[in-house]
């Protein structure tokens, strides 16, 4: 057995089922023979994507695997690490690497030291004996700590040797770490003698399968709960206590108490300041549990850290709102009721405001028009849908509901435009059941359409809405000078065609009146095998759910 084959055998020992690739590695051929499938993309950002959303759908309980050829292919997939790495994905990157002798001769790209910054752990494989360490260390970095891409880099020279010590490889388990028990009294006791706390969730609560708990926390304690862009659906927003999530866009009651809230208790979350979120506002006690010590203390100082798993901690504290504080019910449930009233009437307010736009009969179709037809159209409990990067991203955040967990996958610490086609198709391999739907720009199509063959023939049939309005949105108020003379940002093309081309259904959206039919059809097409893409004619919109003037309240 060479080392390929000790690689693709302990992969399978860790129920990997499917590998995404492109489009040459000794590891394809490998795995196959272990019954484990390969799924080509159209290029190596696809894979990882994909590797990523199959990941972010199954909570980091399954990880994605990617594996690719050296030099350009190794090259080429830093944009799509990057992104994981930003979002915290855990997915193992497997790449092909040049032969020992030559990995520091200029130019070659040594990957494990190109990727040292964005990636957890990054290790050559210098030698056949050192093949099932490596491993173990790579599936121990995946399965513990803050989640993050990890890379092993497979030099030839030693893959290709006789490997012997393969049943030396034992599965590594996850450990899970919790604070003490006076640390939870405390930080309990804070939230509780709080004149107005929230709970702040994020992407932490969904890989600890936390949901339930945080529910139960929320509705024993009467706490209003926001999301971060990556924990939407962490929280289902259909529940009265249920702010919304935030990104640089947000439903008005997340602006309003960010505003008004003394204290946060953030779960899950690193809490790290970025483009793609809202900044807590001066002033608050923030409470912060984390499974990563680094990120508490990093981009706000905190009164209380918890460090550790976010399930533990929510039944811990549950417990101890139970065992060691007594409330008086009848004062709790007419104040709980008063927060449930004031939320029902900001969000009711909020989408009043916004009932012309989410409402609107112009043509070319306004995005909000459009998102509340998806939003109205399609069955939440059965569907995971995502957006990709730009104003699709801040249109759709704030209007979209979420319901049960990974429902959406909500990414972008760093925002790759045209991650959203990939993503879904890894989401579908997760969930085979489930309605897969990318709602993205025709810029953003540029980047990866082409990967919509790839879901026709993966047989993984996914639905893709390209807001096609002949430009990127958000750009031309930056370029007077080059639009006018030579119409820079212009773009041009059919997208229902390109999509007919590639084996999918295309469909053509020209007026509001078509689009609920259209979201309809594209879910029956799904249902049978086929994939879609409603090409739907929009005009640029540059409204945004943002109250920046709340959070100073
Ligand atoms: C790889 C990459 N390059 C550049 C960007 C910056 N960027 C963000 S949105 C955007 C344009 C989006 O245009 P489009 O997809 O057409 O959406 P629209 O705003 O027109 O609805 C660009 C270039 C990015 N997110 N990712
Ligand atoms: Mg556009």
């Amino acid at each position: 057995m060479n080392g390929y084959n000790a690689i693709a055998k302990i992969l399978k020992k860790e129920n990997v089922e499917w590998m995404a690739c492109f489009p040459s590695n000794p590891l394809i051929e490998a795995v196959s023979e272990e019954g484990i499938r390969p799924i080509m993309f159209r290029q190596e950002r696809g894979g990882i994507m994909a590797a990523d959303g199959y990941s972010r759908v199954k909570s980091g309980k399954s990880f994605g695997v990617f594996a690719c050829q050296g030099g350009p292919g190794a090259e080429n997939a830093y944009g799509a690490i990057a992104q994981a790495w930003a979002d915290s994905v855990p997915l193992l990157f497997i790449p092909d690497g040049v032969s020992l002798m030559e990995t520091d001769v200029k130019p070659a790209f040594w990957a494990s030291r190109n990727y040292e910054r964005i990636t957890k752990w990054a290790e050559s494989i210098n030698s056949p004996e050192r093949i099932v360490p490596l491993m173990r260390r790579a599936m121990h970095s995946l399965k513990n700590g803050r989640p993050g891409p990890v890379l092993l880099e497979m030099h030839r020279d030693s893959m290709t040797q006789e490997i012997d010590n393969l049943d030396t490889y034992s599965i590594p388990e996850e450990s899970k770490v919790s604070p003490s028990d006076e640390d939870i009294f405390e930080a309990v006791g804070q939230l509780v003698n709080a004149k107005n706390p929230i709970i702040w969730a994020g992407q932490g609560v969904l890989y600890a399968n936390a949901t339930e708990e945080l529910k139960e926390l929320s509705d024993i304690l009467g706490l209003p709960v926001v999301t971060t862009m990556p924990g939407k659906s962490s929280f289902d927003e259909r529940n009265p206590l249920s702010l919304g999530s935030a990104n640089r866009t947000a439903p008005k009651s997340v602006w309003k108490w960010l505003g008004i809230s003394d204290t946060i208790f953030a779960i899950g979350s690193s809490l790290t300041k970025t483009n793609y979120g809202i900044t807590i506002p001066d002033g608050k006690k923030i409470i912060h549990s984390t499974n990563n010590y680094e990120d508490i203390n990093k981009d706000y100082s905190v009164e209380i850290g918890l460090v550790g798993d976010s399930k533990i901690i929510l039944q811990k504290m549950i417990e101890c709102v139970k065992s060691e504080f007594t409330t008086d019910q009848e004062v709790f449930q007419k104040s709980k009721m008063k927060t449930i009233d004031q939320i029902k009437s900001t969000k009711k307010e909020w989408l009043e405001e916004w009932s012309t736009l989410l409402n609107s009969d112009m043509n070319p179709i306004n995005p909000y028009r459009l998102i509340n037809e998806i939003n109205k159209n399609i069955d939440h409990e059965n569907s995971i849908i995502t957006h990709d990067a730009g104003h699709p991203r801040d249109q759709i955040m704030p209007f979209l509901t979420s319901t049960v967990p990974a429902s959406y996958l909500g990414w972008g610490k760093s925002t790759h435009l045209g991650y959203g086609i990939p993503l879904m198709i890894g989401a579908k391999m997760a969930e085979p059941n489930k309605f897969c739907l990318n709602f993205m720009g025709d810029g953003a199509f540029g980047m990866s359409g082409l990967d919509i063959e790839t879901s026709v023939r993966s047989g993984n049939p996914i639905t893709t809405v390209v807001m096609n309005n002949g430009t990127m949105g958000g750009y031309p108020a930056r370029y007077p000078q080059s639009i006018e003379k030579f119409d820079t940002i212009k773009m041009t093309g059919n997208y229902a065609t390109l999509a007919e081309g590639m084996g999918a259904e295309g469909i053509e959206v020209n007026n509001p009146e078509e689009l609920k039919g259209a979201i309809i059809k594209a879910q029956q097409l799904n249902s049978e095998g086929t994939s879609a893409l409603l090409d739907v004619k929009t005009q640029p919109e540059l409204k945004m759910s943002t109250y920046e003037e709340l959070l100073q309240n």
